[in-house]
């Protein structure tokens, strides 16, 4: 029996979730597809490709059928009969497609060609189920217009940061030494998996903007342009990090002073000439006044002035700017407890409400600190309804593991997409025509949440696809052979997609399709041997077992109750409880000996949880009501303090890192019993990683373990050894 894994292509660089035999479903059969234009072109190649391995025809344009698979746009004249008839009376929108089967074809029927794309793409995930019984018009469109991942991929290899910032694989895909890569195949098959799992733009340099990035605005433009060149026929769009100080760095001009009418104009020219290389370009992406980079702040303007600067440049071509809500002074004095890091995006945001223009999109990342393993919500995302908002996740694994342990993300990005920011009770989403339908989406009129905000929900529904920001993740992808380092990150990759494009989706059934698309396109397209699919159910098994509950593992031996960070410094990697507690930054967990956590109360805090609307803001104030795995973000407690669950907080903390680090244990013996499921070079890869996984989970338990009995006194309930 074949082993499941990665087929290697030379490079040697692996496929990731479309490996060619995840075509075989279509790939066997007759295809007719209609429709012009670059993606509809995208649409035939990768069909003819599929037939060329595995027998199967594929027409363009001519209806000489019979056909099993119609891709059609509706504007092709005439539409075969099965098409014509699923074809709904509304408008089926920019990426959204209709698939139905009738009479023995499979009909995937899209407005424009995007949407084409898309449904191949679902097509391919269903595999054989596409082309079994009769299948109702499903209509499918993304909850989210903008699905984009952000690279923070530096050109020149930066001295303390390496080539891509928190990147834990391998260099950039696009960069190398101070220049473009010229591997543009590898960016290429890089299009098509984000293309695969629905992502349409992507940013391809860091939000902190050095000096030869800078330049990729002006004279080095032409990079940029051929990257846009390849990503293209995938849908992708492409956007650039700029550097607020640009018209001084490359214009020459003694300010960057977003009010000053030099600086307008050169703003307008250079986008200008970026427009002339690249009509389709996405737009800017901005970090700014924040560590380091420079911003309006230096000239006595506010974050809007400085947005709209670059808006207005942009908007005569349809860009956007994506600025950064990620704002906050990093030298912060540790001896000041009213100061608080977490207050910072909202302090500087919330009252710039109904400043920006219509194409600003402020990004936010998700959690008001800085994307560790457990945090509130943004209060950011309920203050500011008159701003399109984008919601950030990270994808890179900076505080989760480091691509080292496994931590699949998707129950926690699920948890902050459904976050309610007014309550259960708060505004009804509109059940409008844009609201999500079919078995993506839920549609109905429940309360809003994050995800609606970021797909536009509180915007004036015009239709324009103005109104959302949607959803921005920062990429876990390098020039690892596997993509991601370790193999099993590339699940979040393809989850982000997923879920930029259908919140709703349950993380499992994510996974589900990861594994099957990844591992075991043989079960995918149903023609399994019955051998064959007992072990790709025992693949799958071993799957879930390792990765499901991940993210709950490792915040069971990190930090605990949301109090974040006790990492090294700089690295972010392994424990320091102490690491960062009298530095400038801003992150403490304030622990002595009577207690930890951070008061953020109104009453006696700083005042953090008045940010919150209703219900929350009273939630998270009280002691009593606070989720307990917040309950360190919000409140400073004594270590005897008892949690809903039972627990005190000491026993909780020994509890818990005795657990995940329990059960990191059992994740490698999973893995090593299924050995002989998977690709032996991917196997061992993993294993090695696991090997590492176990050895810091285990030092995390120990230092924190140990740093809370020396603090406190207090021991372990049931005597374990604490050293
Ligand atoms: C932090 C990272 C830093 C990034 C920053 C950001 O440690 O490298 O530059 O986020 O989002 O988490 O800009």
């Amino acid at each position: 029996m074949p082993r499941r894994g990665l087929v290697t292509l030379p490079d040697p660089v692996h496929p990731a979730w479309l490996p060619p035999e995840a075509f075989r479903a279509i790939g066997s059969r007759r295809t007719l597809v209609l429709g012009d234009g670059l993606l509809a072109g995208t649409v035939y190649d990768e069909v003819a490709d599929a037939c060329a391995r595995h027998g199967g025809r594929v027409r363009r344009g001519a209806e000489d059928g019979p056909h099993d698979l119609v891709l059609a746009l509706t504007t092709a004249e005439p539409l075969p009969g099965v098409a014509g008839e699923v074809r709904p009376g509304s408008a089926i929108g920019a990426e959204g497609y209709v698939l139905a089967r009738r009479d023995g074809v499979t009909v995937v029927l899209a407005d424009e060609p995007a949407g084409l794309l898309y449904g191949l793409f679902h097509v391919v995930r269903l595999g054989e189920r596409a082309f079994a019984g009769e299948r109702q018009a499903e209509h499918h469109r993304p909850a989210m217009r903008r699905r984009m991942l952000d690279h923070w991929d530096n050109v020149d290899i930066h001295p303390v940061m390496g080539q891509v910032e928190r990147g834990y694989a391998g260099g950039s895909i696009f960069w190398r030494d101070g220049a473009p890569r010229g591997d543009l195949a590898r960016v290429r098959a890089y299009g098509r998996l984000l293309a695969a799992c629905g992502v349409n733009a992507i940013s391809v340099n860091n939000v902190n903007v050095h000096a030869t990035e800078a330049h990729l605005l002006t004279d080095r433009l032409g990079d940029v342009s051929a990257l846009a060149d390849v990503l293209r026929p995938y849908g992708i769009g492409v956007h650039l990090s700029v550097s607020f100080a640009s018209p001084v760095v490359l214009g020459g001009l003694a300010t960057a002073d977003p009010l000053d009418e030099d600086v307008r104009k050169w703003w307008a020219g250079v986008t200008e000439r970026v427009y002339d290389a690249i009509p389709d370009f996405g737009g800017y992406v901005v970090k700014a006044d924040s560590e380091g980079q420079p911003g309006p702040f230096a000239y006595g303007r506010d974050h809007a002035d400085g947005a709209n600067l670059l808006a207005e440049a942009l908007a005569p071509y349809g860009g956007v700017v994506h600025w950064r809500a990620f704002v906050y002074n990093h030298r912060q004095d540790w001896r000041d407890r009213s100061t608080d890091r977490a207050r910072a995006a909202y302090d500087h945001f919330a009252p710039l409400d109904g400043r920006f223009r219509d194409n600003v999109i402020l990004q936010v990342k998700h959690g008001p600190v800085d994307f560790q393993v457990r945090e509130p919500v943004s209060p950011v995302i309920a203050a500011m309804p008159a701003t399109r908002l984008a919601v950030e996740l990270q994808v890179t694994q900076e505080y989760t593991g480091q691509q080292r342990h496994v931590c699949y993300l998707p129950p926690m990005w699920r948890e902050v997409l459904g976050f309610r920011p007014w309550g259960p009770d708060g505004p009804s989403r509109p059940d409008g025509p844009d609201g999500p339908s079919g078995p993506d989406g839920s549609g109905g009129t429940a309360a809003v949440t994050v995800a609606d905000v970021a797909g536009g929900a509180l915007g004036d529904g015009d239709g324009d696809g103005d109104d959302g920001g949607g959803l921005v993740g920062v990429s876990n992808v390098g020039d690892d052979p596997y993509w991601t380092g370790h193999p099993l990150a590339q699940a979040n990759l393809y989850a982000f997609g997923r879920l930029a494009w259908a919140p709703e989706m349950d993380p499992a059934a994510i996974l589900d399709e990861w594994i099957d698309l990844t591992f075991a396109p043989a079960t995918a397209s149903g023609d399994a041997e019955p051998a064959e699919t007992a072990e790709t159910e025992r693949l799958r098994r071993t799957l879930h077992a390792i990765m499901g509950g991940s993210w709950r593992t490792y915040e069971r031996y990190t930090a605990p109750l949301g109090v974040g960070f006790m990492v090294r410094p700089g690295r972010h990697y392994g424990p320091d409880v102490d690491g960062y507690e009298y530095t400038p930054w801003g992150t403490y967990h304030f622990a002595d000996r009577d207690g930890v956590g951070v008061d953020r109360t109104r009453a006696t805090g700083t005042g953090f949880t008045g940010q919150y609307p209703p219900p929350w803001s009273q939630v998270y104030e009280s002691l009593d009501q606070c989720p307990d795995e917040l309950l360190l973000f919000f409140h400073h407690v004594p270590y005897g303090h008892v949690l809903h669950s039972g627990s005190t907080v000491i026993q909780h903390i020994y509890d818990t890192h005795f657990a995940g680090a329990e059960e990191a244990v059992e994740a490698r013996r999973r893995w090593e019993e299924a050995a002989g499921l998977f690709d032996p070079s991917l196997h061992a890869r993993v294993e090695r990683l696991l090997d590492e996984q176990v050895r810091c989970a285990e030092e995390w338990r120990d230092q924190v373990n140990a740093y809370f009995f020396r603090k406190s006194g207090v021991p372990d309930l049931r005597g374990r050894r604490i050293p």
